[in-house]
Formats: C-alpha cells, structure tokens, sequence
C-alpha cells in the first residue's frame, strides 16, 4: 500500500466512505469487451460485405486483427492490462469455418468452439450478437422488417441460429451470455409507411425468440438514427422498450443512440422502474452516433453514479461498443475499458449521505468530490488485482513486435 494511497483512504473515510471496499466491489462487476474494436468491425467471413448497416470504422491504423488467433492474442494482451472482471462479446460474423463458406442462418457452435475453448481456459464468460449487416440481404437497409418474407425469414433463420449458439456458450462457459440483436433497418428520407415495418419487426422478433434457451440473455436495441437511416429507424427506442417490457426481454441502451446532446443517464431511473434488467451499451457519440473510444467524462460517469445510486449494480448488464481504427487498437481497448472501470471506482467512492444533501450542501458536496484523491485509490485498485498503471509500454512494444508484422 503506497503512502499515498493510505492518505486517500483516510481522506475518504472523513466522508463515511471506505475504499477498500469500493475497490472490491469495483472489481467484481463484469465488463464485456466488444471483439470488433480489434479489426474494425470487418469480422472473419470468407465472402465480406460491405459493413453498411448505418455504422462505420473509420482510419487505417496498421495492424489489425486479421483471423481468430490474432484477435484472441489482441484481445488476451489488453487484458493483461485491465483490473477486474471482463467477459468478451463476440458477433456471429467472427465465426471461424475454416476457409469454408457457411451462410448466416447455419452458423451452428462448433464454428465458434475455438472462442469456447480459449475464454474456457481463460475463465471468462462470452456474450453474443447476430449480425444483421455487411451482408447482400441486408444491403438494402432492412432485415427482420423486410418487407419480402424470404429475406424476413433468413434473418430470423439467423438470430435463431445465433440463439443457439449463445446457449451453448452459456452452458460450456457456466455463465449466462447476454445476446444483443440490433438491425439497422430503416430510411433515409421521408418514408410514408413507418407501421408496416415495425408490425413486420414484432412479428420477426417473436418468431426469432420463441424458443426457450436456458442461460440466454436476449436484449434488443433501439436507435435514434443511422448513416443512411436518418430519417427513420424501424427499431426505435420506443419500439423496443414497449417490445421488451411486454415480451420479458432486456432493453439495450447505447449512449450513442439518441439526440446528438441527449444523455442516457437520466433514463436508467425511469426504465428500471418497469424493465428488470438493462443491457447498457458503454459508447462515445461526438456530433453523431460516431462510436469513439471511451474516456472518464462527465456523461460516462453520471451513466455509473446513476447505476450506484439506485443500487443496481445487479440489473445492468455493461458492455463496450466502440471502434476507432485511426490508433492502435489494443489501446484503444485498454483506454475504453479502464475509462468504464474507473467510472464505476468514483460512483462507488460517493458518500451514502449523497442523496439526503440538497441546496447549496449538496452542490458543495459535489464540488469538493471532484477533487478528492481520487487518483491514488485508482492506482490501489490496479495494483491490487496486478494491473499496471503505467501500461503503455506495453502496448508500444507489443505493437512493435507483433502488430507492425502484420502486413
Ligand atoms: C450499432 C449498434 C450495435 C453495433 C454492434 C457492432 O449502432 O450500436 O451495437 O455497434 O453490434
Ligand atoms: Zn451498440
């Protein structure tokens, strides 16, 4: 324990806050890294699409992950430099078929047993998506609201294979997995029908969920717009709240997915007094839905305070999703989700008497929180469960060594 350390934790205990056990409880909480930051959303298909769908990586920073093996390896060193639990969130379009061409709605869980195999020998839980883009059925902006059936159908012939697969993630990995299904559907200009598409959506989503699957966690979520779907986005979050709440599912909430000055955490109060649980979607929006990397700011922690002060540490699921590919990735995944853990760190270094303070008190209290020796109980937290604090040597050599030779 660092001087500096033991000086904060006395600072905090002033307060009626004890750190350690704010550090242990920051620990513990489950943070999913997404697998896409890693190649730029591009995945392993042997016939690529477009990634389309209304989202873009943009850059060309060198060395991304071009196969299973790197992506594991990528994924395997950023996470020697993250503190406390993570859990990796993969799409169904980094299914590994070995040269073969396998369509999405036969994806089956051997072509996902290499992640199975190694999150098993690494002790980690996996989350899933299907991945309703960067496919020629979807390059016409509509999946499960298609308005041809034949198409309609192989996009639920995929979720439910996803499905399936997320089962037995779950069971092999003895850990429930979280699947998100997000659909890009939707218009850029004017559409003079926006019922058939959302009376078509619930129908799919219906048909795509009806099976029980033991250990899956299946989420659904809404959008505000996309490139090419400003105007209109079938699954909206309206949509998907009501579609959540009346079918027992988890609504996912992206903080890049509202106006572009609207804030999520206003929200989670208002959606846990009817949903159970929250898929929270730990994202970056600047002037759009533009999936920057996550940093310790103002929105990111109002999103935790938020999650802490209502106590439901146990009713949100936290998942990353960005994907910057103008730097190096590794970092990239080491910034976001130390900035989410760190987030979590200060909401749980609040003082209880928080919420009973009002007026100018409260405002005081606020003000003088901000400069508490917050830093030093970070370091404590890193070095605790043997995480460096300073990490980016590693990175730079690891990028030197192995990035830069990927050509
Ligand atoms: C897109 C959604 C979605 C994706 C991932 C890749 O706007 O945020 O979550 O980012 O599925
Ligand atoms: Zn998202």
């Amino acid at each position: 324990m660092t001087t500096l350390y033991h000086e904060a934790k006395r600072a905090y205990a002033r307060l009626g806050v004890d750190t350690d056990k704010a550090i242990r409880a920051a620990l513990k909480v489950p943070v999913s890294l997404h697998c896409w930051q890693g190649d730029d959303v591009a995945g392993f298909e042997v016939k690529k699409g477009p990634l389309g769908g209304g989202i873009m990586a943009t850059g060309n920073y060198p060395g991304r992950a071009r196969n299973g093996d790197e992506l594991r390896a990528d994924l395997a060193t950023a996470m020697s430099l993250l503190p406390g639990k993570h859990r990796v969130n993969l799409h169904a379009i980094y299914a590994e078929t070995n040269g073969k061409f396998v369509e999405r709605d036969q994806l089956k869980p051997e072509h996902f047993s290499k992640w199975i195999a190694w999150a098993k020998r690494r002790r980690i839980g996996l989350d899933f998506n299907p991945t309703f883009f960067a496919h020629p059925k979807a390059s016409d902006g509509f999946t499960l609201s298609h308005v041809d059936d034949a198409t309609r159908t192989f996009w639920i012939r995929h979720g439910q294979a996803c499905r399936r697969i997320a089962a037995v993630m779950a069971k092999e990995l003895g850990s429930p997995c979280v699947i998100n299904h997000w659909i890009p559907d939707g218009a850029k200009d004017l559409p003079t029908d926006r019922w058939s598409p959302r009376v078509r959506l619930t129908g799919a989503l219906d048909r795509l969920l009806k099976e029980k699957l033991p250990g899956v966690v299946d989420c659904v979520e809404g959008k505000l717009f996309g490139l090419g779907s400003e105007d209109y986005v079938v699954g909206s979050t309206e949509f998907y709240s009501h579609y959540a709440l009346t079918r027992g599912v988890v609504l996912c909430l992206d903080m890049g997915h509202f106006h572009p000055t609207e804030t999520i955490h206003d929200k989670i109060s208002a959606f846990l007094q009817f949903h159970k649980k929250l898929l929270l979607h730990v994202s970056r929006p600047i002037r759009w839905d533009s999936d920057h990397i996550v940093i310790f700011n103002d929105d990111l922690r109002a999103v935790f305070q938020e999650i802490v002060r209502g106590n439901a540490l146990d009713r949100a699921f936290f998942a990353l999703d960005y994907f910057d590919a103008s730097i190096n990735r590794i970092a990239a995944y080491v910034i976001g989700a130390r900035a989410a853990r760190k987030a979590l760190l200060a909401a749980l270094l609040e003082p209880a008497s928080l919420p009973q303070l009002e007026g100018a008190q409260k405002l005081a209290a606020l003000e003088d929180l901000k400069t508490m020796p917050f830093g030093a109980v970070w370091e404590q937290l890193c070095e605790s469960n043997g995480a460096p604090v300073d990490w980016f040597g590693t990175v730079q050599r690891y990028e030197k060594e192995v990035l830069a030779k990927r050509k």
